[in-house]
């Protein structure tokens, strides 16, 4: 079908709209509600409207909001005219006139679509600029997530990723008047939501700083400059492929070399790699599914690497929580050995020892902050920072992560990984990396070609039986989004599958899209296949691709653990859960 849009021919589908052909197209329409990807269009922001003219009403221009208006054969848009433009600074003004403009501390400074619409409509002295702002509390009850209902501008985008991706329905727009804002459901305070699990889902596509991850960035430069106290600091798989966004690089670039500088230069004693941890992980949570399938123990066994998924356990199954897998994530088993370890190898009183880690997660936060996984009163893990504060320091120091010369780790300690340890990044990673590991415990061989193909891809779940030649074969299944893994516990509830073994990532695609990584302006999930590309490539270039082949994995179970599932192993690296 054919129309013009700035008097431009375009061809477009019925049923499209005039925003969907302008995006599609490259013609900017400035929006702040609608988020295509997720099909939300709610048209309350208004600042899309565009003038059209009819085919049937040559000469007759329309107001319209071109999110929720189609378009039509022979449809002329106008997104530039004086009186398009004359409304959408009008509209602009009316959205800053009850927004807290302490854009200074915001924890989206620079970085903000509504400061960009602001741009783009050209508003200037703007007298209704914060005229009606009803003060509300800010909520900075949760562990990793911030919550300014003074900054929400209504556009209920993140109502939308909670409900529809993730199936939760934790947040909702409260209130009346210039009060109404971003709430709660069933709480007052976020700590408090008998639903949400602080995957950080919502703040990726929050188009102001009303949603956020809570700073914590001074503590870590505190520690830094703090000549008693030394730093361990190790980042997750996914930070190497993710935090070149925030520095303008190409979607899924691999910056682990510059990563490792950049730490050095801020002043860390130790730079590792959580990727070891992932190995360590897998050398124990192998080892407890094959014990689980030997003795009788409590099948299907879930993944609980990720602190999404197990608090939904918690919150929204707790009668399944002895499925999980009390193995330890990749950071709690790397704060486990880095207390006590490393600590003891190189000689350092562990209270005076702080472990942080770079990751690409809100939830992580308070997984750090689990009673059981402290000892002696400290946390094992100190301090986590996710991509965006992390990218938030280098910027404080000003450091430009893309001009700097990659380094490699110091030493091998506790950074020597394997590609099995880098997939962890990417749905399907834990389990791929079990397999190779459990594979070759079983029989004694390698999985066939290393690589796993059924368990890979954005698919929301995945299934597969997998040969364990004289051990049988195992289904297993994959799920990645909770409103997919949801899915999966009713198939498994109602008896429809018989699955031994499950993992489940919080967020869409596993942690390469975690709910910390940088924010892509008004797009969902838009650099996932490029950043999994990425993954896996890594994983083909590295020496050793299977966890149990990891030197540094297999020195420390020779110097210290003894075996995998040993008791000090159990004491160290497993945990409990609790509803
Ligand atoms: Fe992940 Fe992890 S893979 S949860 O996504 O298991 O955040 O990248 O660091 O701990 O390794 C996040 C990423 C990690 C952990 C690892 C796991
Ligand atoms: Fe929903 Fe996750 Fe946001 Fe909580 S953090 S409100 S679960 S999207």
């Amino acid at each position: 079908m054919n129309a013009w849009i700035n008097n431009r021919p375009v061809t477009f589908e019925e049923g499209e709209t005039i925003l969907q052909v302008a995006k599609r197209l490259g013609i900017f329409i400035p929006t702040l509600c609608a988020l295509l990807p997720l099909d939300h269009t709610p048209g309350t922001c208004r600042m899309c409207i565009t003038e059209i003219e009819r085919k049937e009403t040559p000469g007759k221009r329309e107001l319209v909001t071109s999110c929720t208006t189609p378009m039509l054969e022979g449809m002329a848009v106008f997104t530039h005219t004086p009186e398009v433009r004359h409304r959408q600074r009008q509209q602009a003004a009316w959205i800053f006139s009850d927004h807290d403009q302490d854009c200074a501390s915001c924890v989206r400074h620079g970085n903000c679509e509504l400061q960009d619409v602001a741009l783009y409509v050209g508003l200037q002295n703007n007298s209704c600029n914060g005229r009606f702002i009803a003060k509300r509390p800010v909520d900075t009850s949760a562990h990793g997530l911030l919550r300014d209902v003074n900054k929400c501008i209504r556009c209920g985008r993140c109502v939308e990723v909670c409900r529809k991706v993730q199936g939760i329905s934790a947040l909702t727009l409260d209130d009346i008047g210039t009060k109404r804002g971003v709430g709660i459901v069933g709480a007052d305070r976020w700590i408090d939501s008998p639903g949400c699990v602080e995957c950080g889902q919502c703040t990726l596509v929050c188009p102001t700083g009303a949603l956020g991850e809570k700073d914590q960035c001074d503590t870590a430069i505190d520690w830094f400059d703090d000549p008693d106290i030394k730093t361990i600091v190790a980042f997750a798989p996914s930070a190497r492929v993710t935090i070149g966004d925030e520095f303008g690089l190409e979607p899924g670039k691999n910056t682990e070399g510059q990563l490792i500088t950049a730490i050095k230069m801020l002043g860390a004693d130790f730079v590792c790699d959580v990727n070891w941890g992932a190995d360590v992980t897998i050398m124990e949570e192998g080892n407890e599914f094959l014990s689980r399938l030997r003795t009788g123990g409590t099948l299907p066994m879930m993944t609980s690497c990720c602190p999404g998924w197990v608090t939904y356990v918690e919150k929204h199954h707790p009668e399944m929580m002895g499925n999980l897998s009390t193995t330890r994530s990749p950071q709690g088993i790397f704060g486990a050995l880095a207390k006590t370890w490393f600590a003891k190898t190189h000689n350092i009183d562990p209270k005076k020892l702080r472990f942080i880690s770079i990751m690409p997660c809100t939830a992580k936060k308070e997984e750090a902050a689990r009673p059981q996984l402290a000892r002696n009163g400290m946390p094992d893990t100190d301090l986590v920072i996710t991509i965006r504060e992390f990218a938030r320091i280098l910027r404080r120091y000003g450091i430009s992560l893309p001009t700097l010369e990659p380094s490699k780790y110091d030493s091998p300690f506790m950074a020597e990984n394997t590609g099995a340890g880098m997939i962890f990044g990417v749905t399907g990673g834990v389990m791929e990396a079990a397999l190779r590991t459990v594979h070759h415990v079983v029989t004694g061989k390698n999985l066939d070609g290393i690589e796993y193909l059924p368990v890979r891809g954005m698919e929301g779940i995945k299934e597969a039986t997998v040969d364990l030649g004289p051990g049988g074969s195992v289904k297993i299944a994959v799920a990645n989004g909770l409103r997919n893994a949801e899915e999966l516990i009713q198939r498994v509830k109602s008896g429809k599958a018989d699955y031994q073994f499950i993992e489940v990532m919080a967020c869409p695609g596993g942690c390469i899209d975690g709910g910390g990584t940088a924010r892509i302006k008004n797009s969902y999930l838009s650099h996932a296949a490029a950043r999994a590309k990425t993954v896996y490539q890594i994983d083909r270039a590295r020496v050793y691709r299977q966890s149990h082949a990891n030197p540094d994995v297999i020195r420390l179970y020779d110097e210290f653990l003894g075996k995998p599932n040993s008791e000090l192993a159990h004491h160290l690296l497993h945990t409990y859960f609790t509803d």
